[in-house]
């Protein structure tokens, strides 16, 4: 899949795009990321890119015509029916383009299993006080990774980019994600690593029991009781199996 941001700090994105699973992805030929700077589709000496509101008020807004050029220059050199200068990772159907904004719906690993699947995401990184509202139609839907603000959609599109390219074949090395919180609904269970007693405090007993069947039951048991304690909004929604309640019913007691 291609994923292409369009932001005003490209910057940004130089060390990011070299953590280990982003750089696997792309070596695999699995994703390619593409940044573009807004500021390039910004006519004249000055390039500006945003502009005081209509009506008064603090901070600056994104103009629309950067945006906008960008975003159709985007969709146009990935989306050309010629064969020339296309990539066999390219994408074959439409893009899906996304904004970024504390006002979007909020992100999910569904969310991310949905994006990862797209032959294009297009990721657009609000600044600012926001964008000029004409700017929203263009897009397929707005997401927000959180219920706080950030200075810019930046940080956002590296959450997205990160926990999508995770999913993509060959990007982990092995099937570690299906297991993980949240790919069933519930947290996931802890984990130990050598030594069994660390400043007297000893690795659970079934752990080390090699009863296959044992551990799952108990890492399904913990994986419950974790997830009623930090995430009660998860647990309610988490519809529980006969042998889930059955675990839950023996921990009580
Ligand atoms: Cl996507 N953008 C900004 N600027 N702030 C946010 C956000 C996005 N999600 C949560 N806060």
């Amino acid at each position: 899949m291609i994923i292409s941001v369009l932001t005003i700090m490209p910057d940004l994105f130089d060390s990011f795009l070299q953590a280990p699973v982003i750089a696997r992805a792309v070596r695999n030929g699995v994703l390619r990321v593409e940044i573009i700077d807004i500021r390039d589709y910004a006519p004249g000496s000055f390039r500006h890119i945003d502009d005081s509101p209509f009506g008064g008020g603090a901070g600056m807004v994104m103009r629309c015509q950067p945006v906008l050029d960008a975003l159709r220059a985007c969709k146009k050199r990935n989306h050309t029916d010629s064969s020339e200068g296309r990539r066999d990772i390219s994408a074959k159907s439409d893009a899906r383009t996304v904004i970024l904004s504390p006002a979007g719906t909020p992100y999910s690993q569904k969310k991310a299993h949905a994006f990862s699947e797209t032959d294009h995401l297009i990721l657009i990184c609000g600044h600012y006080e926001g964008m000029d509202a004409r700017i929203y139609p263009h897009a397929d839907e707005l997401v927000s990774i959180g219920d706080y603000v950030l200075t810019g959609g930046e940080l956002a599109a590296q959450v997205i980019i990160d926990s999508v390219a995770r999913l993509l074949p060959g990007s982990l090395r092995d099937a570690s994600t299906q297991e993980e919180s949240f790919e069933n609904g519930l947290l996931e269970y802890p984990q130990y690593t050598q030594p069994a007693v660390y400043e007297g405090e000893a690795v659970p007993e079934v752990l080390r029991s090699g009863d296959h069947e044992k551990i799952r039951r108990w890492r399904l048991q913990q994986s419950l009781l974790l997830t009623r304690k930090m995430r009660p909004d998860l647990f309610a929604a988490h519809e529980l199996t006969g042998e889930e309640q059955a675990l839950l019913a023996e921990a009580q007691q």
